[in-house]
């Protein structure tokens, strides 16, 4: 059902898993910051031992090999390596620690995806502007030269930027994630912008300097949703659902993979809002500069976050005030009949994902895909015989394997999102993504695998075996 190279992978990022907030001088990053601020997460939560993988490693590493994964994503923490952000100061533990995990991955016979940034900036650039500083593009491209430098002759999967959505929207137009910036209306759409310019430089500086020598291949992983119109047959639905797919996935894959630039609807829905509202400076989302390299080209394959579906219909604004949610003006529904699990948010459609696949393939030139995060969590009292996360695997993966087969998508790997249970954000640790389970109140943080992990071992090694 799945080509002989597939990647089989699960996911992880640092700040959700690693703990060591102040190991080995390891510099804060805006997650540090954020979290030990007051009513900021769930139960004033944080990520200070989390699942403490960077001292039990090793532990995470059984867990990889008992899944069977060819491959493991995991990010670096940037302060981690750069403790001020800058390669002026290197953090030779930090090298150390994922060289380890780099190598031990290789000698399993694992494959690495290594994330560059996955939402944890280091302080010491948010306290110079942080994402709204056109400068720190340049400094991220620093930070991943320093990367491909240090582990490009073993690392062969990148991402540079994890979900730049997030990171925008959340962090900087609702302000419930770090740095927890409430500006609505204008500062996602800069922080966007210098994320794109951020990673267009660092793909550009792996294809003239490393590519040659390492052979690997990068790109950015891009979020969102599935979505259709509320009433398939009203233009207005139809309308907004472009808008919504516009904001979206749109916001981040049209200029890498179609035009250089942002979608023509966007750009016109943003302007005509300005213009109802009597913003008179200039367009609120930011327009490339001929003087950089563009950004059109710049991924060599597309990686695709998906979690759930929406049905759209217009309205979702925040009425006089300026804000993303009147740009788009798309009202999301959610179908009565598709299960929620453990988040609010996550309506379980595994066809979702069939469908967003194929749309991938018809809107952006039929790339190669790897689906580098999906995933499904669990709520309230744990269950390690979670049946339904199994069940939700085995469906999705068969969606997987139909819009490969039937719809001709080139999708090369899916990563199930997570691993682990970790800190899940500002949901702190209430939310288990996990295919292991792990036990916080433990002191050893005892990793458990869920029937759901059995399960996906188990669905791994039937393709390994060319059942
Ligand atoms: C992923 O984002 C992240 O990459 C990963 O780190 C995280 O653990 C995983 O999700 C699970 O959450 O709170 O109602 O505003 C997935 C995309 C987009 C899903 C924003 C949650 C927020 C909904 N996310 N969305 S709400």
């Amino acid at each position: 059902m799945f080509p002989r190279d597939f990647a089989w992978g699960a996911g992880t990022a640092a700040y959700q898993i690693e703990g060591g907030w102040q190991a080995d001088s390891k510099g804060p990053s805006i997650w540090d910051t954020f979290c030990h601020e007051k009513g900021k997460v769930f139960g004033d939560q944080n990520g200070d031992v989390a699942c403490n993988s960077y001292e039990l490693w090793e532990k995470d590493l059984e867990c990889i090999q008992k899944l069977g994964l060819t491959h493991y994503r995991f990010s670096l923490s940037w302060s981690r390596l750069l403790p001020e952000g800058t390669t002026r100061h290197v953090n030779q533990k930090g090298v150390q620690y994922y060289n380890k995990v780099i190598d031990d991955l290789l000698a399993c016979n694992v494959s690495p995806m290594v994330t560059l940034y996955h939402f944890d900036l280091p302080q010491a650039l948010q306290d110079q502007g942080g994402w709204k500083s056109p400068s720190t593009a340049s400094l991220f491209d620093s930070y991943a030269k320093f990367c491909f430098q240090t582990f490009g002759d073993r690392v062969k999967l990148w991402i540079t930027i994890n979900e730049p959505y997030v990171c925008a929207k959340l962090g900087h137009e609702d302000g419930i994630h770090a740095p927890g910036l409430k500006e609505p209306g204008t500062t996602a759409y800069l922080v966007g912008h210098n994320m794109l310019r951020a990673h267009a430089m660092a793909w550009q500086s792996y294809d003239s300097l490393y590519r040659s020598r390492q052979g690997g291949q990068v790109s950015l992983a891009i979020n969102s949703d599935w979505v259709e119109p509320f009433n398939t047959d009203c233009n207005e639905d139809i309308a907004a659902t472009e808008r919504y797919l516009a904001f979206s996935l749109g916001w981040f894959a049209w200029p890498v993979f179609v035009t250089g630039d942002y979608p023509e609807i966007m750009r016109s829905a943003i302007d005509a809002q300005s213009r109802k509202l009597g913003h008179k400076d200039s367009s609120r989302l930011p327009s490339f500069s001929k003087d950089e390299p563009s950004v059109l080209g710049t991924a060599d394959f597309f990686a695709l976050n998906y979690y759930t579906s929406r049905k759209v219909k217009p309205g979702g604004g925040c009425g006089r005030m300026m804000c993303m949610k009147s740009d788009r003006d798309a009202a999301e529904v959610l179908d009565p009949s598709w299960p929620i699990c453990g988040v609010s948010w996550l309506a379980v459609v595994p066809d979702g994902l069939r469908k967003l696949l194929k749309y991938i393939k018809d809107t952006f030139n039929n790339p190669t895909v790897y689906i580098t995060e999906n995933g499904f969590s669990q709520l309230g009292p744990v269950e390690i015989e979670d049946v339904q996360r199994a069940e939700f695997y085995k469906d999705t993966i068969l969606k997987v394997a139909e819009a490969i087969q039937e719809d001709g998508v080139r999708v090369r790997g899916y990563f199930a999102w997570s691993l682990l249970d970790n800190f899940e954000w500002a949901d702190g640790f209430s939310v288990r993504f996990g295919l292991f389970h792990v036990d916080f109140a433990d002191e050893m943080r005892s990793r458990t695998v869920y029937r759901s992990g059995q399960e996906y071992a188990k669905m791994i090694l039937k393709h390994k075996l060319g059942k």
